[in-house]
């Protein structure tokens, strides 16, 4: 087999997981990944093909999925086994920062010689940091990277300095060089996801764990395809806000892929996926007419997999008409992130909808034909008090009362972090925010604490650490309870869901008790050692009901099949 031009790894958020006894609390309750944060940006995929098709051999490798999949999974001996050319690590989310760092060190001591290649929004933001540990050669700024990558690969196999390569930071005699910012595409139509290359390096690998997105993935085989790169809102909290792309990725504007190459994209996933497709942004950000001609695009495909649309803001009814018309499955995801109008402005002044506006939305998209609608709601919010969290789960009952059960309502914590460039990292004083840690460093440090309480890089002036547990706890007791006297989940699934959080109270309750020093409660050790499922998932909600219905068979064979098939021709046409 033709050697490996990069090695795309993708890292557990804190790399011994297997070992350490962290309660990690509810972060990842509603995304379908674990605490572990198993699932790799859609960017290995978008950066995949870019690379193949110009002749390079890429492999991702998710060693999260895998190290949670077998426990015994030896991730020294399997990177052993491997010898690339290059290796490409993500540090995209921050909560990433232990484990990424992990894995370059492992890399670099297995082959000392091989480039280690870093890249995603963190990355970018502490890039300078980044570059100084000694594990890391390279880091490749912005939110657009397959072609300065390419040109960093082609540099490297020629042996040439990379002092050309856009948005590269590197080091050369010790000394941290940082190339110009200059590839932020116009376009975003010269990548794509083709899925099908995963089905490729699947069979090219023997190795299908490896390339699943998150656990589970395989039962609940959602997809998500992006629409948009950079945001037309500033979210205080949100480190892909309009400000934040621009300090990060000096990208001023969004930038919308076009509706052909989207819609081509969601063909190509129906071909072989059952599962729902996500479109990720609402696609009125690129304006009626952009989002009209998506629509008309999809009622031409005639898609049957569930779509999902997003909506920032509540557009006008004959958008919904226009969705019903346009696809036979449909759901929306709202996420007001609380009733509280005011609060809700304060977070982002764009998204200035009611209460009122969005429950119109609701009942029209609930009178014809929406399968489902998700509305979500978040803690940890500028001017947000334990009180307000209270009534934000008295407005769920009133949603819930107003509605079928295809309606439901989530809450979390914004967790673990407040995102690095976000307008409440940048100016915490401003938004009334406290933070915990601001360097690379510190975040690491931070994601070994024993508690998510100590997790947080952030509390508010409303609302301290331990009060963000609380009323994280209290709300989701009190959620879970309104979702069973309204039918929205199964008595055992709710009977479940209240014992895990009691579980999880328990522990933490026993942490904080502990007078710890150094130590930690050795009951809490041993119940939380190598843990990451028992007092940290579905302790907000079941993680099951964020996923929609299952067909008997998931997956397209026939699609499959052709794939398979354009694959051997490859290898044939390759060898004769
Ligand atoms: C869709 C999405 C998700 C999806 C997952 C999509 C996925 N697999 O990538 C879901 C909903 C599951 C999700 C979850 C989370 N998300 Co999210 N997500 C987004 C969102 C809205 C869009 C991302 C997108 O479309 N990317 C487009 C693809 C094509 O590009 P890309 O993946 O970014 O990759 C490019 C570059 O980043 C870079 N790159 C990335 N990795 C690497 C690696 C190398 C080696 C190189 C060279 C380059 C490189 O090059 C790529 C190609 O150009 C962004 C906000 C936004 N508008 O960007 C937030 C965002 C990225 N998510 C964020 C966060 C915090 C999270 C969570 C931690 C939240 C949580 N606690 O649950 C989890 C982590 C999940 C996990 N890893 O398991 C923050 C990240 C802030 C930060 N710096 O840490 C963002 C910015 C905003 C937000 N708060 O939602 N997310």
């Amino acid at each position: 087999m033709a050697q490996i031009d990069l090695l795309l790894l993708h890292p557990p958020s804190v790399y011994d997981f297997r070992e350490r006894a962290i309660l990690y609390g509810p972060i990842s309750d509603l995304i379908p990944s674990s605490p572990v944060f198993e699932m790799y940006p859609l960017g290995f995929l978008t950066m995949t093909s870019y690379l193949e098709e110009r002749g390079l051999n890429v492999r991702i490798v998710n060693l999260a999925q895998r190290m949670i999949k077998d426990r015994k999974f030896d991730v020294p001996a399997f990177l052993a086994k491997l010898n690339p050319k290059a290796v490409g690590i993500d540090l995209h989310w921050l909560p990433h920062a232990h484990g990424a760092i992990e894995v370059a060190k492992l890399v670099k001591q297995i082959h000392p010689t091989t480039p280690v290649i870093f890249g995603g929004l963190s990355s970018t933001y502490f890039h300078e940091e980044l570059i100084r540990y000694p594990a890391v050669n390279y880091v490749l700024r912005g939110s657009s990277t397959e072609l300065p990558l390419y040109e960093l690969l082609m540099s490297l196999a020629a042996g040439q300095s990379p002092a050309q390569v856009p948005n590269l930071t590197w080091k050369a005699d010790g000394e941290v060089r940082v190339n110009p910012l200059t590839f932020i595409p116009e376009t975003l139509d010269f990548v794509d996801l083709m899925p099908e290359r995963l089905v490729k390096m699947v069979l090219r690998h023997r190795d299908l764990q490896s390339v699943l997105p998150f656990s589970g993935w395989w039962q609940n085989p959602i997809t998500a395809v992006f629409t948009v790169k950079g945001c037309a809102h500033e979210c205080v909290t949100c480190g892909s806000s309009s400000q934040a792309c621009e300090l990060l990725s000096k990208r001023k504007q969004p930038q919308f892929r076009s509706p052909q190459s989207l819609v081509k994209n969601m063909l190509d996933i129906s071909r072989f996926s059952k599962g729902p497709i996500f479109l990720v942004g609402d696609l009125r950000q690129a304006g009626d007419k952009h989002a009209y001609e998506i629509l008309a695009l999809l009622r031409e495909a005639g898609i049957q997999n569930e779509i999902v649309f997003e909506l920032f803001n509540m557009p006008p009814l004959e958008f919904l008409t226009a969705i019903d018309e346009s696809v036979e499955n449909w759901s929306l995801e709202l996420s007001p992130e609380s009733h509280d109008e005011e609060i809700r402005r304060r977070q982002d002044g764009t998204t200035s909808f009611t209460n009122a506006e969005m429950e119109t939305v609701i009942q029209a998209a609930q009178s014809l034909g929406c399968h489902r609608i998700d509305v979500f709601f978040m803690i940890g919010l500028p001017q947000q008090t334990q009180k307000s969290v209270e009534e934000t789960i008295h407005y769920c009952e009133h949603l819930m009362q107003g509605s079928d059960k295809r309606l439901s309502c989530f809450i979390s914590p914004m967790g673990p972090f407040i995102d690095p460039a976000s307008r409440g990292f940048e100016e915490p004083e401003r938004f009334g925010y406290r933070l915990f840690a601001h360097t690379l460093e510190e975040h690491r440090q931070l994601l070994v604490q024993p508690s998510w309480q100590q997790i947080l890089n952030y509390e508010t002036i409303w609302m301290s650490r331990a009060e963000l547990v609380s009323a994280t706890y209290d709300a989701a007791e009190a959620l879970n309870d309104l979702k069973l006297k309204y039918d929205r989940i199964s008595r055992p699934r709710g009977e479940e869901v209240a014992h895990r959080i009691k579980q999880a109270r328990d522990i933490r309750d026993r942490l904080d008790a502990f007078d710890r020093g150094d130590k930690m409660d050795p009951a809490a050790f041993q119940a939380l050692q190598g843990e990451i499922n028992a007092f940290s998932v579905s302790t907000v909600c079941d993680k099951k009901e964020l996923f929609w219905r299952r067909h008997p068979v998931n997956y397209r064979p026939i699609g499959i099949m052709r794939i398979m098939l354009a694959y051997l021709r490859d290898l044939v046409g390759r060898d004769s």
